[in-house]
């Protein structure tokens, strides 16, 4: 059997493994990334589009941001309808931070572009990865066109989302699982449409919950709120619309333009959290380690922080054997995680009916506090665009405080030994 040796062997081509791969690539560390999917199939999966300002800064600072900062559209507020009436959270005049609209798709194909055009070991259509080893080295097999290779590391990122291969390869009892299904899902469309409103719209409707967000000026994305055991033939395209028209209405008045539906998607909201995050020499990240409800879009920005962690972890191994990072790569994500989580799990209960009144009462009570307490749309803000998280993380609450991802000059100094926590071996 050939071996492939490198540094970070990845396995997921999504947007956590490309990342990785990158910002390793920029630190001058090698990594091998295996994914099980063809490069087609990665480059069109619609999943999520809302970028925090953090994310945009870290693909800007990888040089990664060419595309986005022409065709993403950036937002600084927010529209909430309620009870017949419209209101707008400015969450940029209130945190100084903006989001970006841009398809998740549309980043996995930049990033894709960006390792091919570097020379990076990305390999689609692997179908058979197995983890083999994570303590005195990481090594996975596999088959490549060339028949079945051995591919070898210091170290394995699993980042093969939460169906993947990596978490399940840990021993029975060395992880925790934490997780939370919601009574409801969501039903998702991409829509060959213009977006109605510049800015993306939240209605919290008796019928339940619907959003109308954007990935262009000619495409929308809407979401209603559906019971956890409706399919999509329950849902012929007219009967989406209508029930978009009812729950985004503001007194009654039309508020979507119809368009060719493209694509449509029935997403189950649940939470799932592993502790740790770690596993000796596997590094779990993104969706393979946690899934938040879609709610408050943070499943991608969550995906890129931790790999803005562990990159940064990578690079304070290999350039200065600084294991710290490495050791608190868990401890500092799961912090983040769980925030996200809370932040995520309020707005899903400020935007879902729960069956029944009282939860209702309290749902238009809390959203009525929410658009007239400056604290309350304050807090709400922070969490929205990620403000609360990066402060967690050690950021400052400023856009002044975010640190460059990589300014750490690219060295030959020989390679620590994790076991014995001293140097040796050579990059
Ligand atoms: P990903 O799942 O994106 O990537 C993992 C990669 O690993 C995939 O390419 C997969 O093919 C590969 N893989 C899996 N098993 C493998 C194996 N055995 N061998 C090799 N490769 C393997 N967020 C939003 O904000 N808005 C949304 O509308 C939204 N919609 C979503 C819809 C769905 C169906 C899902 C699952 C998530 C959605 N999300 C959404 C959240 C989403 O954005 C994720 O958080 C994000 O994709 C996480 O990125 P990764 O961790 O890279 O995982
Ligand atoms: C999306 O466009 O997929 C999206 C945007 C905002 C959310 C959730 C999903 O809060």
């Amino acid at each position: 059997m050939r071996t492939i040796s490198t540094q970070v062997v990845i396995v997921g081509a999504g947007p956590a493994g490309l990342l990785l791969s990158h910002l390793l690539h920029l630190q001058g560390i090698g990594s091998v990334v295996l994914e099980v999917r063809s490069r087609e199939y990665v480059e069109q999966r619609v999943r999520a589009g809302l970028l925090e300002y953090g994310t945009v800064d870290v693909l800007r600072q990888a040089g990664l941001a060419g595309r986005l900062d022409r065709q993403g559209l950036v937002h600084d507020g927010l529209l909430l309808r309620f009870d017949g009436g419209q209101y707008r959270i400015p969450f940029g005049d209130l945190t100084d931070w903006t989001t970006t609209m841009y398809g998740q798709q549309e980043v996995v194909k930049d990033l894709i572009a960006a390792r091919l055009a570097d020379g990076g070991q990305v390999h689609f259509g692997v179908p058979d990865v197995t983890v083999r080893e994570v303590t005195s080295q990481a090594v996975v097999t596999c088959t490549l066109d060339d028949g079945p290779v051995e591919v070898k590391g210091h170290f394995l990122a699993g980042c093969d989302g939460f169906h993947g291969v990596c978490r399940k390869s840990v021993p029975a009892g060395e992880l925790t699982a934490f997780q939370h299904d919601y009574p409801f899902a969501w039903l998702g469309i991409l829509a060959q449409a213009p977006p109605a409103n510049a800015e993306l719209v939240y209605a919290a409707h008796r019928h339940g919950f619907a959003l109308h967000s954007m990935r262009s000026p000619t495409v929308s994305r809407l979401y209603l709120q559906v019971s956890r055991d409706e399919t999509l033939e329950q849902w012929p395209d007219d009967r989406i619309w209508a029930e978009l028209d009812i729950r985004l209405a503001v007194d009654g008045g039309q508020t979507i333009i119809r368009g060719p539906i493209t694509g449509r998607s029935m997403t189950q909201m649940h939470s799932f959290v592993v502790e740790p995050m770690q596993y000796r020499r596997l590094f779990l990240v993104g969706d393979a380690a946690h899934i938040v409800p879609p709610s408050a879009a943070k499943g991608l920005n969550l995906a890129v922080s931790d790999v803005r962690q562990l990159a940064g972890a990578f690079g304070a191994w290999y350039d200065d054997g600084d294991r710290e990072p490495l050791d608190e790569y868990s401890r500092t994500c799961l912090r983040a995680v769980w925030q996200a989580q809370g932040f995520s799990d309020l707005m899903t209960a400020l935007l879902h009916t729960d069956p029944g009144g009282y939860q209702d009462r309290l749902r238009t009570a809390r959203l009525r506090e929410l658009v007239t307490s400056h604290a309350t749309a304050l807090a709400f803000a922070e969490g929205y665009v990620g403000l609360s998280r990066h402060a967690l993380l050690g950021g400052e609450r400023t856009t002044r405080g975010l640190r460059p991802v990589s300014d750490r000059p690219v060295s030959d100094r020989p390679v620590p030994d994790l076991a014995a926590g001293s140097a040796q071996g050579s990059r």
